[in-house]
């Protein structure tokens, strides 16, 4: 972004340039899950702008209203708590970001480094002062739940079918911990590399319902023999763990109107790039209204992050 001489308090491209690195080399976490911050950092993203309900105007990124109890108490932000943690010391060297504009620029830097596609994004988003317009809980999604839910929760925020499968491919990235979600598992083999292989997984093996101790049900795939063994070289001699998905992202294959997109990104990973990049820009952009210089203008009685 440019400066922008009416409105001095906009950072300049030299300024998020140092933050964007800043990003990049907090990624590489060799004692955290699969040694990058990445996929934690993509969730703490979409969480904070998946809680936008397009009917009343509320929620979304701008705020960053999960520093408060109300919102990141919401026992579907567990564990996101890591990511803003890995943030906090980018938030102490450059104070004059907001907190909302550095998750969700961390995202777009973390699937850019994770092999991912260019994502645009905009900088601006104020962070709200107290918990009065922090969105309620229960706006997110719900893994246990199928295809109904899916479209309550993503047409809430104005997202179509195909932006629905398209979104879901960031389950390429990270994992599910028991201690978080109650789910256990990652989707793909190489969970720190953004690709379509969580598409072409789905479509090409037998997924098991499954129940975990904790009475939790997913589903599970148990490698071929070969591919384990490729795997297990692939992440240094560790045991293969068995893949897993949750019962939304098997909602994609049996519902008429989703499966077919999965079968396009499946086959071509470009389309997905492209969709992909197209809707997470979207995404992060909900609720925040802009003038035409692009500066944030939705929350007036907000802290102005630029003000340094
Ligand atoms: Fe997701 N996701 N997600 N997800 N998600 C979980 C983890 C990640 C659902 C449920 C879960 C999106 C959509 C959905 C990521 C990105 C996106 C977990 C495990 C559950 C459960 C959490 C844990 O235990 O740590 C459901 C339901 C939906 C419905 O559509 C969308 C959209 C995105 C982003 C565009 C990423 C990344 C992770 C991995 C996080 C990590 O810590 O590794």
């Amino acid at each position: 972004m440019a400066a922008d001489k009416n409105n001095n308090k906009q950072p300049t491209a030299a300024q998020l340039d140092e933050v964007k690195e800043a990003v990049r080399k907090l990624l590489h976490q060799p004692d955290y899950d699969d040694g990058s911050a990445g996929p934690v950092l993509v969730r703490l993203a979409w969480h904070s702008a998946g809680t936008y309900c397009a009917k009343t105007n509320t929620g979304g990124s701008n705020g960053a209203g999960m520093r408060y109890e109300k919102e990141g108490g919401d026992p579907a932000n567990a564990g996101l708590q890591h990511a803003r943690a890995f943030l906090e010391p980018l938030k102490a060297k450059f104070p004059w970001i907001t907190y909302a504009d550095l998750w969700t620029l961390a995202a777009v830097v973390a699937i850019k480094e994770m092999g991912g596609p260019e994502i645009s994004w905009k900088g601006g988003r104020t962070d709200f002062t107290d918990d009065s317009k922090v969105p309620p809980r229960g706006r997110l999604p719900d893994g246990a739940q199928g295809a109904e839910h899916l479209r309550f929760i993503f047409y809430r925020m104005g997202f179509n079918d195909q932006e629905i499968v398209a979104l879901s491919g960031a389950h390429n990235l990270g994992r599910c911990h028991a201690d978080r979600s109650g789910f256990q598992g990652k989707w793909v083999n190489n969970p720190t590399r953004f690709s379509n292989q969580y598409y072409k997984l789905l479509l090409a093996n037998d997924w098991k319902k499954t129940t975990l101790p904790n009475g939790v049900t997913q589903f599970v795939y148990v490698e071929e023999e070969d591919d384990g063994a490729a795997a297990a070289e692939e992440e240094g001699g560790e045991k293969p763990e068995s893949l897993m998905m949750l019962p939304t992202d098997i909602a994609l294959l049996s519902d008429p109107a989703f499966r077919p997109w999965v079968e396009r990104y499946a086959a071509d990973k470009d389309l997905f790039f492209e969709h992909f990049a197209a809707v997470f820009a979207k995404l992060l952009e909900l609720g925040i209204k802009r003038d035409a210089s692009g500066k944030v203008i939705n929350d007036e009685n907000a802290e102005d992050g630029y003000r340094s």
